[in-house]
């Protein structure tokens, strides 16, 4: 986790040698103060992003989830039912490796890695240097996949068309409920490895409907991308807008 996003370093409290704990207002307001200037920062440059998405007609959709819900594999079963509809594009955030951008580049798709190192998120600057590598034709599907992580990825707009949250049938069904932030930001929900919902204690209605209840305008997909089961109508939601 980091400072940047405050996650990290918010409401600290630390050892004295002594057992009362204290707050520091200056030091808080710095924070805050700092984490105000680098949100601002990464809003002008999302909205350079935007434009520049805007300009050239591209439909780009950053993916959100914990780590190994699926995005991955998600994406790899959407480019083969893509190819010959669209022209996509693939941005990968991890920490380290680049696994992610050597699945995706098997499949003859152009893909750019950023690894954020310790960054638990990626920020619009990312995107930014990552577009000027990858120069997309106009009309196409820009996919991002963002680091795994259920709450900075929320903070941070990149300029994208649309927010998608990844949420696993493995990873229980109160999530939304837990981490609320990542789902009312997002505007669709993708309800990934349904193929394993009949061995989990996990009831698909109740995830669907726990969504809802924190974001009663998210568009939700049931899918397994591993079986390729549901993908029909994720896939075509993605070729409508270009
Ligand atoms: N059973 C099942 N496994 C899946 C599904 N989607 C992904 N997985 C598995 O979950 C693990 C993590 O997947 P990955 O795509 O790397 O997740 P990411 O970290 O979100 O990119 C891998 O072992 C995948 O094969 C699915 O729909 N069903
Ligand atoms: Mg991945």
């Amino acid at each position: 986790m980091c400072g940047i996003c405050g996650c990290g370093e918010h409401n600290h409290h630390h050892e004295h040698g002594h057992s009362h704990d204290h707050d520091h207002p200056h030091e808080d307001t710095r924070i805050i103060a700092i984490e105000q200037d680098i949100l601002s920062r990464n809003n002008l440059l999302a909205e350079r992003n935007r434009g520049y998405f805007e300009a050239k007609n591209i439909f780009c959709l950053n993916l959100m989830s914990s780590p190994g819900s699926g995005k991955t594999t998600l994406l790899e079963e959407t480019i083969r039912q893509l190819k010959g509809r669209k022209t996509v594009y693939v941005i990968e955030g991890d920490q380290q490796t680049s696994n992610d951008a050597d699945r995706i580049a098997a499949l003859g798709t152009p893909v750019y890695q950023v690894n954020t190192g310790a960054g638990c998120h990626l920020e619009a600057s990312m995107i930014n240097h990552a577009l000027k590598h990858l120069n997309p034709v106009e009309n196409a599907v820009l996919f991002i996949e963002n680091v795994g992580n259920l709450v900075c990825p929320a903070l941070f707009d990149l300029g994208e068309t649309k927010k998608i949250v990844v949420v696993s049938t493995t990873e229980g069904d109160d999530k939304p409920l837990k981490y609320p932030q990542i789902f009312k930001e997002s505007d669709v929900c993708i309800i990934n490895k349904t193929d394993l919902a009949p061995y989990l204690n996990t009831d698909i209605n109740t995830l669907r409907e726990n969504c809802l209840k924190v974001n009663p305008q998210l568009q939700i997909f049931e899918v397994s991308a591993l079986k390729n089961t549901g993908m029909d109508k994720w896939v075509d939601w993605c070729g409508l807008y270009v």
